[in-house]
């Protein structure tokens, strides 16, 4: 068998050892991670993917090892992505989460990672995708993804979620200004967490204007919840509300075209990559790329004329002077 083989089998059967592997390889971006990935994916596709996100300080950490618990209670198994590319893995702010996290960490029905970015550019969405389908295939029923919502990279990542819940909490004073930055658009649950403080329930009246006002036409109106992550206050209704959700992804089919969609999503990364190799392949042969490139920059062939023999002399294998 395989090294790759034998770790497919490892995440399979929910091993944590072959899961944590797996991750590391993964969040490299290497080729045996992307091999990895599209090997997983068939066997991907069961688990509910919770998306959660909001500014810092609103308590999604606590919310997530809250809800994680409760989920445990239900006898659910819990794969748990912290996302933040502004806090690599042993940055403070991802520390302080993985101290919080750590009643939860000690249970084998659930398993935590930390993904930070490695730099380049999609590298941290293209690990978080294939982060969510190895702890799918690993078998977890639900996987939540909790980032800050901030940059490009993180509204990708939200678009691998079944449900996004939006975080906020009263008294931090940019409620209204958080909704106005296209927060409406992406949230199909809303948290107005420590509702333990004042003002709660004003964030959620404005909440519900905001939504009132734009969302009439669309068929899932989000529902709003309080809660208060410190004690758990809340997180049953939390857990309905996801799986309300889900119930409507399923019956009006769009869990169905979520599918589709992260499958055309792997066949594009995997044709990236081809043509990236194909380009480097093409830059090897030194005699063969001047000439493309000296024919391109004097006008007499295309960019797209070029772009085209070097996918036509990769697929023969290797770039031939002349061709
Ligand atoms: N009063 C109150 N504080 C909370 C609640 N949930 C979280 N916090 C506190 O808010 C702070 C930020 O929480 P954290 O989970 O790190 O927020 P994050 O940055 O959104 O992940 C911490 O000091 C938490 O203890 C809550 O429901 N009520
Ligand atoms: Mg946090």
């Amino acid at each position: 068998m395989t090294e790759i083989q034998d770790l497919v089998e490892g995440i399979g059967q929910g091993e944590k050892r072959a899961v944590a592997r797996g991750l590391t390889w993964i969040e490299r971006d290497s080729e045996k991670g992307k091999q990895l990935v599209r090997a997983l994916f068939p066997m991907a596709g069961k688990a509910h993917i919770v998306g959660i996100t909001g500014a810092p300080g609103v308590g999604k950490s606590t919310l997530v090892n809250r809800l994680t618990l409760a989920l445990r209670n239900h006898g659910y198994r819990v794969g748990i992505l912290a996302v933040d590319p502004s806090s690599p893995f042993t940055g403070g702010a991802i520390l302080g989460d993985r101290i919080r996290m750590q009643e939860s960490v000690m249970d084998q029905g659930v398993f935590m990672r930390s993904l930070a970015s490695r730099g380049h550019l999609g590298g941290l969405s293209r690990a978080t995708f294939g982060a969510v389908t190895l702890l799918d295939a690993a078998g977890f029923d639900y996987i939540l993804i909790e980032t800050v919502g901030a940059g490009q990279s993180e509204v990708e990542i939200m678009q691998l979620a079944h449900s996004t819940m939006v975080v906020l909490a009263p008294g931090l004073g940019d409620d209204i200004q958080a909704i106005k930055a296209g927060i409406l658009e992406i949230g199909q649950i809303f948290v107005v967490n420590k509702a333990d403080r004042d003002g709660a329930d004003h964030t959620a009246r404005a909440i519900r204007g905001m939504l009132t006002l734009g969302m009439q036409h669309l068929e899932w109106f989000p529902p709003i919840i309080k809660t208060v992550a410190e004690n758990g206050e809340g997180m049953d209704d939390l857990i309905a509300a996801i799986a309300k959700h889900r119930e409507f992804l399923q019956e009006s089919g769009r869990l169905d075209s979520i599918r589709e969609g992260q499958t055309r999503h792997l066949i594009e990364l995997a044709l990236q990559d081809w043509s990236l190799r194909a380009m480097r392949l093409a830059e090897q042969d030194e005699t063969f790329w001047t000439a493309l490139r000296e024919a391109v920059a004097h006008g007499q062939a295309d960019a797209a004329d070029a772009a085209r023999k070097i996918v036509e002399s990769a697929q023969r294998g290797g770039a031939t002077v002349g061709s």
